[in-house]
């Protein structure tokens, strides 16, 4: 042996480098000492740890873990409990098993290391085998080992690419005006993602709200990583074999977003600002002149008096509540900016009110902190104290009396100038106190939460709608979140869709971005193509920033209107099948703008950068946000049947081409076995459409079920049953198309239904209704025609086009089949 080895192994034995390293800050989990089972949970000593396992479902394992021992268990955004599971736990000298119907649990003892594998012992996940969890100071890391081509998806409102292996991202909300479409972090906190590798899946959700760190194969090629500045290791690991199920799992702890009102899924026209009055009113009047279907005017900083929030400018709006009123009859909904900063000034009532409540966050010197924004220095209020929660939403009443459908929460990751909130602001923290690093990821959480819950109680059985720039895991329970200042550029429209693709992937239905842009001014074509997209966006709001070019409809001329009033007369006809997956996400936390990795997980292709774009709007829906500039993009067709939206035209799965379009076209294609109720052309919401359903059926080869479901769309009396709903099924094999019992005690808005059959034949078909013979109208109505620049009529002009077979019955609750 060289003198230098025997040398050094002298010197282990003299300082063992775990020693040297350890009075330096650095500490691994280290060997089990003792273990305890109790019920579902399994409570392990180490060396340098408190561990415990807690089964909460046969699909999901909480993991705790922290140098000393565990604190009360609390947290902002999981409200899911436990539920009563079969669990084994066997123990040897040398490792622990614990086995749910569903996955198994490996813990090695000697050191400390978990594996998550599924029942016939596929490894999902395991810790990196010597690195395991460790801890620098006070920041703890857990590290996974990397599977052979592993990919991540979801992490929130995360910029890049929609597979995030190799990159590394950071959660600290941030104001990040015009951000770049790499930039890390932006406004908003979801520190959940999907793991996908040899034909498996899994769902990691990291609950600690103090800056966090993620690395998936950033400068190494060895793990994955989560890790925060403080706190406890405190993950949910989730398996199931679909990502749909995954995602339904992370609902089930972080919860699931509540039926938005009807209205808020009809387009919505902003700018920063709209003032005074006058302009307001030409804004709603031209949207009806120029007949372009609207549900929402939104009202930036400048409605207020010198940016002070609960406050109004009376010279630009002398009449608030007369102005709703009068946009209400015309069937718009007003939706006002709110900013968390309070103005401190004397005779300042809703400040005022603030010091005698004491809401304000301090410093530990007992004064109030003071950080300058839109109205000045202001005071900001503490949110993490239900006290401070409650002055909130008691000031928002006054909203409410004056006719206000909608809070917009800025500015709440919370900005200020200068950007860098010092550390030493103390917060409630529920009663338990804690200092700004530690909260300062949930401050925006806890402002949506007091403003829902605060508009809720305002206004009698109205549900609100809340709309958020920030947030943290679980907002999807109080509100819509729009992707902050984005640039009218062709990247930022593309990224905005992976924005809200992977909002999707992490439990938020409900998103939206700036259509247009928000700095800078879009060139036509690129306007026009945002505006077909944002048609197949869950939240659609035109906006645009104070000094960028006006974005309504109307202002890129003649050919880009008609392009954008298509699209947004083909969302209002959409708006039973939008309204019903509204409905499915509500239920099952299934996004609206679904990934293609949700459905076609194991497909390589969409993880490709070339087409990582491309989701699915509700389930029926291939949407391909094609180049807003060259016109000219590939597309990937994955497995199965799809039909050209426009024409009918088939197109076999599995295949890839290039395709030039043109600017007045979306490519948009739907799904072999697709049903889609549709309704006639309305102008908002508040327009009751026509009493005739269209329900589209897509000939195919494969069984579908759609959730049909219909309220009210504006109260809560569909949770006392005041719903109607019921199942639509299309089983090719069967020949069939059932309708279900209707369920809840709500009467349909369609006394009718027509049955639109695509691919089915175009010389007619004889069905029977309940097994009894009629022979169908040769009826080749073509419901859906191309479009193009030259055809100013757009979708309601029959052209060239599909021949589709088309039936006609009246409405009826019992169960019944059509047969052909
Ligand atoms: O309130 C003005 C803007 C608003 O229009 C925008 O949507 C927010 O993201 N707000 C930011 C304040 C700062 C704008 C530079």
């Amino acid at each position: 042996m060289k003198l230098t080895r025997l040398l050094a192994l002298a010197l282990t034995f003299i300082a063992p480098a775990q020693l040297l390293y350890a009075q330096n800050g650095v500490k691994q989990t280290g060997k089990v000492t003792a273990v305890a089972v109790n019920g579902q949970d399994v409570d392990i000593t180490t060396e340098n740890a408190f561990v415990k396992l807690q089964v909460y479902s046969p699909n999901i394992v909480r993991v705790r873990m922290d140098k000393q021992k565990l604190a009360d268990d609390f947290s902002y955004a999981v409200i899911g409990k436990p539920v009563k599971t079969k669990v084994t736990v066997n123990q040897t000298d040398s490792e622990i098993n614990i086995t749910t119907d569903s996955l198994k649990v490996n813990i090695k003892k000697s050191p400390y290391q978990v594996t998550f594998s599924t029942l016939n012992g596929e490894v999902i996940n395991q810790d990196e085998t010597g690195l395991t969890t460790s801890w620098v100071n006070e920041s703890v890391t857990t590290y996974k080992h990397m599977q052979d081509n592993e990919h991540f998806i979801g992490l929130g409102e995360k910029t890049g690419p929609l597979d995030r292996k190799g990159n590394a991202y950071t959660h600290w909300n941030s104001d990040t005006y015009a951000y770049t479409t790499g930039q890390d972090p932006i406004y908003s906190t979801i520190p959940f993602y999907i793991g996908v590798h040899h034909n498996v899946n899994y769902g990691i959700f990291f609950d600690n709200t103090w800056q966090s760190d993620f690395n998936f194969g950033a400068s190494n090629n060895r793990f994955s990583s989560f890790g925060a500045k403080g706190g406890e290791m405190n993950y949910y690991f989730i398996y199931h074999t679909h990502i749909a199920d995954i995602i339904k799992s992370y609902t089930s702890l972080t919860g699931l977003m509540k039926l938005p009102p009807l209205w808020s899924l009809g387009y919505q026209q902003n700018r920063y600002s709209y003032y005074p009055e006058a302009e307001v009113m030409r804004i709603a009047e031209t949207l009806r002149e120029k007949k372009i279907p609207a549900d929402g005017i939104t009202l930036d900083i400048h409605y207020m008096d010198k940016y002070k929030v609960f406050t109004w400018d009376e010279k630009r709006f002398p009449d608030p509540k007369a102005m709703t009123k009068k946009l209400g009859d015309m069937g718009f909904k007003v939706t006002l900016i709110v900013d968390p900063g309070i103005k401190e000034e004397k005779g300042y009532g809703v400040y005022e009110r603030g010091v005698k409540e004491d809401i304000f966050a301090k410093y530990p010197d007992g004064t109030y902190y003071t950080g300058q924004v839109w109205p000045g220095w202001c005071h900001f209020p503490d949110f993490t104290d239900p006290k401070g929660r409650a002055w909130w939403g008691n000031e928002l009443k006054k909203y409410a009396a004056e006719g206000v459908s909608g809070i917009w929460n800025d500015m709440n990751e919370f900005s200020t100038w200068g950007q860098k909130s010092p550390d030493n602001i103390l917060f409630s923290f529920e009663g338990k106190g804690a200092a700004h690093p530690q909260i300062h990821n949930v401050y925006g959480l806890e402002m949506i939460r007091s403003s829902y819950e605060g508009y809720k109680a305002a206004r009698e059985n109205k549900r609100p709608f809340i709309l958020t720039r920030s947030g943290y895991a679980g907002l999807q329970r109080y509100a819509a979140i729009w992707t902050g200042d984005n640039r009218a550029e062709n990247d930022h429209m593309l990224l905005g869709v992976r924005l809200m693709n992977s909002l999707g992937l992490s439990g938020v239905p409900f998103a939206g971005m700036d259509i247009g842009g928000f700095t800078g001014g879009a060139s036509p074509s690129l306007y026009a193509r945002w505006m077909q997209i944002g048609a197949f966006n869950p939240y659609m709001r035109n906006h645009s920033g104070i000094n960028s070019k006006a974005s309504e409809p109307w202002a890129y001329g003649e050919e880009v209107l008609e392009i954008t009033r298509n699209y947004i007369n083909l969302r209002y006809r959409l708006l039973p099948y939008l309204y019903s997956s509204f409905y499915d996400a509500s239920q099952t936390g299934s996004p609206i703008m679904r990934s293609l990795t949700i459905d076609y997980t194991h497909d390589e292709n969409v993880y490709n950068g070339l087409y990582e774009n491309q989701y699915m709007f509700g389930k029926a829906f291939l949407v391909f946000p094609f180049d807003g500039v060259t016109n000219y993009g590939k597309l990937y067709f994955p497995a199965g049947k799809w039909y050209d939206l426009y024409n009918g035209n088939v197109q076999q799965g599995n295949q890839k081409i290039a395709l030039d379009l043109g600017i007045s076209k979306l490519p948009v294609y739907v799904k072999e076995s697709s049903i889609i109720p549709m309704q006639s052309q309305i102008q908002n919401t508040t327009e009751a459409p026509s009493d005739t359903l269209y329900l589209h059926v897509y000939k195919g080869s494969v069984n579908n079920k759609f959730v049909y479901y219909e309220d009210d769309g504006a109260s809560f009396d569909y949770e006392k049953g005041d719903y109607y709903k019921r199942d639509i099924s299309y089983n090719p094999a069967k020949k069939a198309i059932s309708f279900g019992k209707v369920e809840g005690s709500a009467k349909s808005k369609f006394s009718n239904v027509k049955l639109v059959l695509h691919g089915f034949g175009d010389n007619g078909m004889p069905v029977k209704v309940n097994g009894k013979a009629l022979q169908a109208k040769k009826d080749f109505q073509s419901l859906m025609v191309p479009i193009s620049r030259f055809d100013p009529t757009g979708f309601s002009n029959p052209v060239e086009g599909e021949k589709v077979n088309s039936i006609t019955f009246k409405n009826n609750s019992d169960a019944f089949s059509i047969t052909y």
